[in-house]
């Protein structure tokens, strides 16, 4: 198919607005011209799905299912425009209707189908697996509303829900032909089948309905075009006919709309458990939905099952969807007919399990007793896997017991829970970890008893970003620049941006990357003038941490580092050699107290700061509202510092580290997540770590001997910090406002701020001075972009493929 010009571009806009929208061009909002062009950008996207389809068919190939509770996708125009090579072709097309291109692309809602890295991981490797041909689909959830959306309100964060799908949106092709019907609550009684056997059967079930929504996923070059199948609930008519018989007409009608709230709302909980059925039924809502929909396509082409584990592979993005294992079980025993011993190799030999995190109250667990109420055969299946699991285990170890214990799905107390990790890990042929160090602390401290009897299954794949959106798309000055120099190759051959090393002290290939960052802050600047009204100077060092709010990622810590700078300046008469802006964005979970009050915190300092005439053109802080992948894209290309300052083993990865030194920015960090691998690529000279690592935090775990006085009394520095947090200096209108912040860095400190601070001061004091020479920065920062190939999520995803899950490209 050859690509449209600029005229059949213009004549599709055209034929949507007026039959597809029923708006005449003349009369068109903005909005309506979004809806035509994303429409006529879908129908070139179409086609070549239902091509890549009939790829796929042909040679019988083998198909990846990524289950995930979350796609956090932004928005889609561009980057489709960008991957099928129209971006330039549409953005003329637009002229014709007398608009703004980049006002009509700022008219796209983000999906928020989200909350961080985990979400956005899954939707980098959608792209990845289109991009190199790999039939790979994303299964998950079609949420009415994603993340909430931030106000921040007097300096505190005010949670609005975001109702994305008020407005229509081109992406998504509902598709009720493939619905079904998904049961669940009731109980389990044994009935005799033919033979006299007794067998457990499932009744009393009531039915919630997964209606499919589409979203196609267009790989670079235009080639593969894949989808992301989202499931929306609703409810049957039939969904309690005892309700309707009974005459109960408005219960039946209220059961109906409570059934329609499964996949209404994103949990905004960032690691951290939540423990309501709510949640539990979405996590099997759309694993069921999933598991469906794969046995139908496979029964559908080869008329058996039994080969179902030579094609198809499942990952399952943490343990949100590890009820898949249970259901797989469930399906190929008491509806297919398969024995155990089949149906649990099978089971296996198709599920890979990642973990994403080591954090102890973001590990799911669920009470036995709601799983019995809401999914009473999965918990049979459930404990029937653990007794056959338990028995070869205690053939090992006999009368090992704490062994048995700790290895158990099940955790015995007063309220049985089941933990999921367990389950995964024990149904999958294949358990890793998110960057190399995270991998090895999944072996070593969170489950070594599964290493030790399951060595082989555990593995690391470290985290990547597709470039087309992190690099081509955010930072189109500098992709150019990059292509201009080497061609373009990088952007599906990302170590090819090595041979950039040969231009790093090239005072004129310096001059233009110097350039284009300095236009890319300058419009960062021109948005925060116009949304915070605070003018900021383009030549001041620019250092952001935009992230969700964690404790264990301390935004605090940069907070402190801030405070001693002002303090220092007004009380001390230090001159920095430079001026300098921090910026902020992230959202907190709205039930998590000291995250909120920590931006509460950073709101206040920006307030006193950037009214203080003593600092005036030296230090500025900026906190940006309703940070999302829209906005991502705006700040990183802007960036000179990169804020990666997690306790050191709490991060599993990071993602935004790598989006950031890929647009040169250099990083200061520790020794946590990707940022290890990162001094890897780029080497130590071109990156600032500080610090405890690892073992220096386990060891004061042990002894006990982290004691935040001890750095309070001794640290006169820190003691300011600390005084300035617990004093009204940054809340004159609130009094005692931050004392909870002292308090808990005072007195249980889990994240070993006050170990680090001293380290982090110097190591930022150094930073500024290297900023001082322009050429001596520049070098770094290219060297950054040059040796970021490893980072690409295309490298990731052919990692799992081979490793993993065993598909191939078709081209
Ligand atoms: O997953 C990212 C990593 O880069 C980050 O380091 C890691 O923090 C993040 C429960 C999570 N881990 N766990 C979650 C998200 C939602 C939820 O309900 C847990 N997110 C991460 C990609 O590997």
């Amino acid at each position: 198919m050859s690509k449209p010009d600029i005229q059949t571009f213009v004549d599709a806009i055209r034929q949507h607005l007026s039959y597809s929208l029923g708006v005449q061009p003349t009369q068109a909002s903005l909005h309506d011209l979004f809806m035509a062009v994303g429409l006529a950008t879908r129908n070139f996207m179409l086609d070549k799905m239902f091509l890549t389809e009939q790829r796929y068919a042909q040679q019988e190939a083998k198909r990846l299912y990524y289950l995930s509770m979350e796609f956090l996708v932004g928005r889609s125009l561009a980057n489709n425009l960008y991957n099928l090579g129209l971006y330039d072709i549409c953005r003329q097309a637009v002229q014709a209707f007398n608009v703004d291109f980049d006002e009509l692309l700022e008219v796209e809602l983000d999906a928020a189908l989200g909350n961080g890295g985990l979400g956005r991981l899954a939707a980098c490797f959608l792209d990845s697996l289109a991009t190199l041909d790999m039939p790979g689909y994303g299964y998950g959830i079609n949420y009415e509303y994603g993340l909430f959306k931030q106000d921040i309100i007097a300096g505190k964060q005010v949670e609005k829900p975001d109702h994305w799908l008020i407005r229509d949106t081109p992406w998504l092709i509902e598709r009720q032909d493939y619905a079904c019907f998904i049961p669940l609550y009731g109980r389990v009684v044994q009935t005799r089948d033919r033979a006299g056997k007794m067998l457990p059967t499932w009744v009393d079930w009531k039915v919630l309905i997964g209606v499919p929504h589409d979203m196609p996923i267009v790989g670079y070059s235009g080639n593969t075009v894949n989808y992301l199948r989202l499931y929306s609930a609703m409810s049957s008519d039939e969904f309690d006919m005892n309700l309707f018989n009974a005459g109960d007409y408005i219960k039946a009608v209220e059961q109906k709309i409570s059934s329609e709230n499964i996949s209404k709302v994103l949990y905004p909980s960032d690691q951290v458990r939540v423990g309501k059925e709510l949640r539990l039924i979405q996590e099997y809502f759309f694993i069921a939905c999933a598991i469906r929909d794969v046995i139908r396509i496979h029964r559908e082409k080869y008329h058996r099952l039994d080969n179902l584990a030579d094609k198809v592979a499942f990952q399952l993005n943490d343990t949100h969807p590890a009820l898949a294992i249970a259901e797989l079980m469930r399906t190929l025993t008491d509806e297919y007919d398969f024995s155990w011993k089949k149906a649990w190799e099978m089971t296996v030999s198709m599920c890979g399990y990642t973990n994403h995190t080591l954090l102890p109250e973001a590990l799911e667990k669920w009470s036995v007793a709601l799983l019995e109420h809401v999914l009473p055969r999965h918990l049979q299946i459930i404990y029937e896997i653990n007794h056959r699991f338990l028995q070869q285990v205690a053939l090992q170890y006999p009368s090992d017991v704490g062994r048995l214990q700790r290895m158990s799905i099940i955790e015995e107390g007063d309220d049985k829970q089941v933990r999921m990790a367990n389950l995964a890990i024990i149904g999958s042929h294949s358990i890793n970890g998110v960057a190399a160090i995270h991998s090895d602390l999944v072996k070593k401290n969170l489950v070594p008893d599964f290493y030790e009897y399951f060595p082989e299954r555990f593995n690391n794949k470290t985290n990547g970003v597709t470039p087309r959106r992190w690099l081509l798309n955010a930072n189109p000055a500098l992709a150019e620049l990059i292509t201009q120099t080497i061609g373009t190759q990088w952007t599906t051959d990302l170590s090819q941006l090595r041979d950039l090393e040969a231009f790093c002290e090239d005072s004129e290939f310096q001059a233009a990357f110097l350039h284009i960052k300095r236009t890319n802050k300058q419009r960062l600047a021109t948005l925060i003038a116009e949304e915070i009204r605070v003018i900021l100077n383009p030549d001041a060092l620019f250092d952001i941490q935009i992230k969700r709010l964690h404790e264990y990622k301390r935004q605090l810590l940069n907070a402190m580092h801030i405070i001693h700078q002002y303090l220092s300046i007004v009380e001390d008469g230090v001159v920095l050699p430079h001026p300098k802006v921090y910026i902020f964005a992230g959202k907190a979970a709205p039930g998590y107290f000291m995250a909120k009050l920590i931006i509460n915190l950073i709101n206040n300092l920006a307030e006193v700061i950037n009214h203080d005439p003593r600092v005036r053109g030296m230090l500025n802080v900026i906190f940006m509202r309703d940070y999302k992948v829209s906005l991502a894209e705006k700040i990183i290309p802007a960036a000179d510092l990169s804020e990666q300052i997690s306790t050191a083993g709490m991060e599993a990865s990071g993602t935004g580290n790598m989006k950031f030194a890929m647009n040169g920015a250099l990083t200061i960090g520790t020794l946590d997540g990707a940022n290890v691998e990162i001094r890897e690529e780029v080497g130590a000279e071109n990156i600032y770590i500080f610090g405890l690592k690892v073992d220096d935090i386990a060891r004061m775990q042990r002894l006990g001997s982290y004691k935040s006085w001890d750095y309070y009394h001794h640290n006169p520095m820190i003691r300011r910090v600390m005084d300035a947090i617990n004093t009204d200096r940054f809340c004159p209108r609130e009094s005692g406002l931050f004392k909870p912040i002292f308090d808990t860095i005072m007195f249980n400190d889990r994240y070993y701020h006050l170990a680090d601070l001293d380290s982090y001061i110097q190591t930022q004091a150094q930073v500024l001075t290297d900023f001082g020479s322009k050429p001596h920065w520049a070098k770094k920062a290219i060297l950054n972009v040059a040796r970021m190939g490893k980072f690409s999520s295309d490298r990731t995803i052919n990692e799992y493929a081979r490793e993993i899950w065993g598909i191939q490209s078709i081209e």
